[in-house]
């Protein structure tokens, strides 16, 4: 049986995963309802834009994001992934290193376990395994809370392609097949800004493991950094460094705009192959 996923990487073509984040409570009790449906809605709405993914957060995983629980976790994330399921049959991401969320993720029709730490966590590659999900694994060096004080690398290509050799054995151990595998060099994630700009530049060096590549470059410090702290432009800024990722040899794109992304997309797909489709 071929997975949702593995039957839109069979379109040649590159996808589009749109994020969303499902916002903290202000309060312990009440609004919990409207932060879901507000999610759902966004979720819907990049459907019409054609998005391919929709990726599912808690706000966990973002750098800086103070820690959640894993019953805030999936108070947040199930109920949102549930709802789309309802209405869709879109494929869904869910972003999250816990074992329980990625569980529950599956049972609700969730497709995708996007896991910013590569299934390290206790039990996450049991519950990876059992759950029959599509993994993304991300490179990431050290943890959110302080993976951007001075990151350092003799080689960053060689240190990440390390990175994906252990994870990519871990996965088959435990029992995942490699055509559920995609890896993500991890854009921001324990990297200078230098150090992201050579990701992107070298992207088909990650491409030997023969597995598809996502990247994830939309609104993030090293554009804004790039623009001079202005961030007026952050939107099309974001859809140009996607595009070039995508050139470069990226399959998925994570991104906020979903529109803008997925029209460029389709220039640079219409140009390179001289067809109008
Ligand atoms: C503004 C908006 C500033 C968003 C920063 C951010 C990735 C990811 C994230 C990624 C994969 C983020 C969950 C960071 N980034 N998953 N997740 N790849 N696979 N920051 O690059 O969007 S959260």
């Amino acid at each position: 049986m071929m997975s949702k996923l593995e039957a839109l990487l069979a379109e040649r073509r590159p996808l589009v995963m749109g994020v969303v984040n499902v916002t903290p409570d202000s309060f312990s009790d009440g609004g919990r309802y409207l932060k879901v449906d507000a999610a759902v809605k966004r979720a819907l709405s990049m459907v019409e834009e054609k998005v391919d993914i929709v990726d599912v957060g808690g706000e966990s995983t973002r750098p800086g994001a103070e820690p959640v629980s894993e019953e805030t976790e999936l108070k947040r994330v199930v109920p949102v992934i549930q709802k789309i399921r309802e209405e869709s049959e879109v494929c869904i991401s869910v972003d999250t290193s816990t074992p329980e969320v990625m569980r529950q993720a599956a049972l609700v029709g969730c497709d995708v376990i996007n896991d910013v730490r590569s299934l390290t966590r206790e039990g996450a590659l049991g519950a990876a395994a059992e759950s029959g999900l599509a993994v993304c694994l991300m490179h990431m060096k050290g943890e959110p809370s302080h993976m951007q004080n001075n990151p350092t690398y003799e080689n960053l290509i060689d240190e990440i392609r390390d990175f994906f050799r252990e994870r990519i054995s871990a996965c088959d151990h435990a029992g995942i097949k490699r055509k559920q595998l995609l890896i993500d060099p991890g854009f921001g994630f324990g990297k200078t800004a230098l150090h992201n700009l050579e990701l992107v530049n070298r992207l088909r060096h990650f491409k030997s493991f023969g597995l598809p590549i996502l990247i994830g470059v939309s609104r993030k410090s090293t554009i804004k950094k790039i623009l001079g702290g202005n961030n007026d432009n952050l939107k099309i800024a974001s859809v140009a460094a996607a595009l070039i990722a995508s050139l470069n040899g990226a399959d998925v794109l994570r991104v906020h705009d979903v529109t803008e992304t997925v029209a460029a997309l389709r220039v640079a797909q219409s140009i390179v192959e001289e067809s109008i489709f």
